[in-house]
């Protein structure tokens, strides 16, 4: 490409060339070149937001160069490039984290100083980016900065939704949604008009053969809505790779259809078919591990597949290579099924489009695609109804039944006459409505299945896909247990512990490799060390507990243990079992005399996190977890020893603040429930211990930091299914601690008592399905366990310490090296040295 250009207009494009601004000085003429040209204001109407506004673009751009000398670097190298595609990507805000990968942040502080701003103010700010609901989208948050961190080619496709995950306002102790409109001003965001793509919905299939003979399928008619891009640069930490996340926004196709329309008058309609198009990207399904089956989600997944898929194919057209190479240049890895459809997607367009055979491009596909799956609750697992897949997507639907006949002649060759497994394993659901189930299209579809921690992994391959293991062997079932990017989660969000560890260990030469922080165990013991370490745990407290103040009003005491449960609200998570938890150890305070209160350690009850708005049962959760927390903290009996607090509005950035201010985080799922977690990980790297069932990733966690160091308790996942059984059709005793609580409730002490039936008789006449009353005891007892262990400050530290030294394994960067080698065979593509100048250190 470049040898076609003219020597001089290369040597003025060079010499001309955008620099990346390094020094003070560069970075404020920036800011004030963006105040006064783009945001067309001056020093005298300079307010905070226009300060955050000229100071993100200024890094914008200096992200948009590196970006593009990456994509440069990328195509030039012409290796095999990792492209994750998921619905949600939970990025939090942008600008800070900006700041700290490049390594310039201190020239930021000291820039915004001298115009008159702190940075912390600035930093404030902005408006999250909340495209995702929880630990999924998340999880592909942190694996997009370990991605370019590590200097992987990798891109990630979504959804530029115009609303993200909506704003939880609490009214009365009620959870009320808020519509999360976050795209006012949002200078992260590259608009690419220049990249757009036309996405068919409807219409038929017509069949004819060509004048060789061959069969053709042709998808006609229909509608066409346009999917423009939108990259927003990803720059890795401590190096000058910047990766791309390319969303995708809907707009409607002004065909001439759309003319014709508007000038015949029918100037509504052709509105109506505007905001149609626009509403396949408006808004991002507020659901959390719950499949619905909308018809809308089906056309947003299409809509984002197709542009995905037709972007990553013209980019290896256009290295001219035989399509059998394919799956040498691209890997795609599928977050969770979500993006299934684009197996069946990228098999039409090697059939119908470039003509191959469908044994050829079937085995293209497969050696493409990675499904990652991140449940196995039954509620979660995508099933999408025949006759609206024959609608909205008819030749896919074809494909789908070709791909499954071919996929049961095989099973059938491997275990002839066995029927009953072709039902099971069918990919067609034979019920009425007939269902296309994605997971298993993705299994089918990929060449490696994974799980996100062992034990999840180990229970896809024993229960939800046990048959798939025999048919394709176990080689194919895989393991990548998750992680968390300590760059935001360590150095960001608790700068100060990031120092001092940094003092001790060597540099921040930790937030590349995190086993570095085995380092940290031979200071466990170490009196001034510990000193340090407590002193920071209590001001991320008072932060914390400042933040508890303005936003609810109640003073809660730094000094008391901080319990903390943030996460989306739902049963299997098990926070109605943390408010019993509460109800039962104000029903004990109040029982004891005023010596044996002297005795207790004094704690604070934090819960956070937003119920889906059509989920019931979360939201009562929500107005019971309110209404204690009302009675406790005005019943003078109590004071300090007992608050109840909820945090509204959970999100990325309150996070921040949260997370490092644990003194004990709960992460309590009925076992078998929870595939991994990953705010388990973020708080023991904070330095909190953990109470926490044997699930998901905890499991992992008391290996790596040792059983002494974390508190479980709870029925093992083995035990479940015997427990269920017997509540059903033995007879079910209630745990008597459980019951007192449930009579309190039912008194009214904390309100309409009605309001609450729901949540106690899930557990008295409904089978208890998650377990609550099973593990009540268990809970509690180990609560005291906590109080006691809290009163040994000394040794309470140590514990924290030694657990923090041994999280190394729990890094991102960890994974992504995992799905590198084991799953898409894609190399780091490290940056030449020279380029490395253009960064802050
Ligand atoms: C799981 O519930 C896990 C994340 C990321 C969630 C959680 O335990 O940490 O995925 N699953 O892997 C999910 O959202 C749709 O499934």
């Amino acid at each position: 490409v470049e040898a076609s250009i003219p020597e001089p207009q290369r040597a003025a494009w060079k010499k001309f060339q955008a620099t990346p601004f390094v020094t003070k000085e560069d970075f404020e003429k920036e800011v004030v070149r963006h105040v006064e040209t783009t945001l067309a204001r001056s020093m005298f109407n300079c307010d905070e937001t226009a300060a955050y506004a000229a100071a993100s673009l200024a890094f914008r751009d200096r992200l948009i160069t590196e970006w593009n000398r990456t994509q440069q670097r990328q195509t030039f190298a012409d290796t095999k490039r990792v492209y994750y595609l998921s619905l949600e990507f939970l990025m939090g805000r942008a600008f800070d984290n900006a700041m700290l990968n490049v390594g310039l942040k201190n020239v930021a502080k000291e820039g915004l100083s001298e115009l008159g701003f702190r940075i912390e103010d600035i930093i404030s700010q902005e408006h999250d980016a909340a495209l995702g609901n929880g630990g999924l989208g998340r999880l592909a948050a942190c694996f997009l900065d370990s991605m370019a961190s590590l200097n992987y080619p990798a891109w990630g496709y979504g959804l530029r939704y115009r609303y993200g995950i909506f704003k939880q306002e609490i009214v009365d102790g009620y959870q009320v949604e808020v519509p999360d409109y976050w795209l006012d001003f949002n200078p992260w965001e590259f608009p690419r008009h220049d990249i757009v793509v036309d996405i068919q919905f409807y219409g038929g299939v017509r069949k004819y053969q060509d004048e060789h003979g061959r069969n053709i399928a042709k998808w006609e008619g229909g509608e066409m809505v346009k999917a423009v891009a939108y990259d927003v640069p990803i720059p890795g930490y401590d190096t000058p790779s910047t990766n791309n996340m390319r969303l995708w926004s809907s707009k409607a196709a002004s065909g001439e259809f759309d003319f014709q329309k508007f000038n015949s008058g029918d100037y509504e309609s052709s509105v109506a078919d505007q905001q149609r198009a626009e509403t396949i990207s408006a808004v991002l399904y507020p659901n959390d591990n719950l499949d619905r089956g909308k018809e809308l989600r089906l056309k947003q997944q299409y809509f984002w597949v197709a542009a995905s898929l037709y972007d990553i194919v013209r980019r290896f057209k256009k290295s001219k290579r035989a399509w059998s190479e394919f799956p040498d240049q691209v890997a795609i890895q599928l977050n969770d099924t979500h993006p299934t459809l684009a197996t069946v997607e990228l098999q039409r367009i090697l059939i119908d489009l470039e003509g191959l055979e469908w044994d050829e491009a079937w085995t293209i596909v497969t050696k493409t695609f990675g499904y990652t799956n991140h449940t196995v609750l039954p509620e979660a697992l995508e099933k999408w109804s025949v006759p609206l897949m024959q609608n909205l997507l008819p030749r896919h639907l074809q494909i789908i039944y070709e791909i499954n006949m071919y996929f049961l002649q095989s099973v059938e060759r491997k275990f002839p006459g066995d029927r009953e497994m072709l039902g099971r394993v069918s990919i067609i659901e034979e019920s009425q409505p007939k269902m296309v189930r994605m997971a298993y299209l993705a299994i089918v579809g990929s060449h490696k299945v994974n799980g996100v921690a062992e034990l999840h992994s180990d229970l896809i391959k024993t229960t939800i896909f046990k048959d798939f293991v025999k048919i394709f062997g176990p080689d194919k079932f895989t393991n990548v247990t998750n992680g968390i990017t300590p760059r935001r989660w360590l150095h960001q969000a608790n700068p100060r512990l990031s120092e001092l560890i940094a003092s001790k260990t060597g540099g921040l030469g930790f937030l590349k490799d995190l086993n570095i922080l085995n380092e940290l165990e031979k200071f466990a013991d170490d009196k001034e060390f510990k000193k340090e370490w407590a002193e920071i745990k209590y001001a991320n407290k008072v932060r914390l507990a400042k933040h508890i103040k303005t936003t609810t009003g109640v003073t809660v005491n730094p000094s008391a243990l901080f319990d903390i449960q943030v996460k989306r609200i739902h049963e299997y998570k098990r926070q109605q079992m943390n408010i019993f938890g509460v109800i039962h150890r104000y029903l004990t305070i109040k029982a004891m005399t005023a010596e044996e209160r002297k005795k207790l350690a004094p704690r604070v009850s934090i819960f956070g996190g937003k119920a889906a708005p059509g989920y019931w049962m979360a939201k009562t959760i929500i107005h019971l977890i309110n209404n204690v927390g009302a009675k406790v903290n005005n019943d003078p009996d109590i004071g300090d020893l007992l608050k109840v607090i909820f945090l509204e509005d959970y999100n990325v950035s309150k996070a921040e603040i949260i997370t490092p201010a644990s003194d004990v985080s709960e992460h309590i799922s009925t076992a078998g429930t929870e595939a991994s977690g990953t705010s388990n990980m973020k708080f023991v790297l904070n330095g909190g211990l953990i109470i926490g069932t044997c699930d998901g990733a905890n499991i992992e966690i008391t290996r790596e930091i040792g059983e002494n160091n974390i508190f479980l308790f709870g029925n093992l996942a083995e035990d479940v299914e015997d427990l269920r059984h017997a509540h059903n059709y033995g007879s079910h005793t209630l745990d008597p601690d459980l019951l007192k609580v449930f009579e309190t409730i039912k008194s009214g002490t904390f309100g309409d008592a009605g309001a609450f039936s729901a949540l106690t008789s899930a557990i008295e006449d409904h089978g208890d399905y998650y377990l609550v009353s099973d593990d009540f005891h268990s809970y509690i007892q180990t609560q005291a366990l906590v109080d006691e262990a809290y009163k040994n400050q000394d040794e309470w530290i140590t514990k924290t310490i030694l657990s923090v030294a041994r999280m190394g394994f729990f890094s991102s960067d960890r994974c992504i090296n995992e799905y590198a080698e084991m799953i898409w065979n894609v190399e780091p593509l490290a940056p030449e040295k020279g380029e490395t100048d253009g960064l802050g250190k």
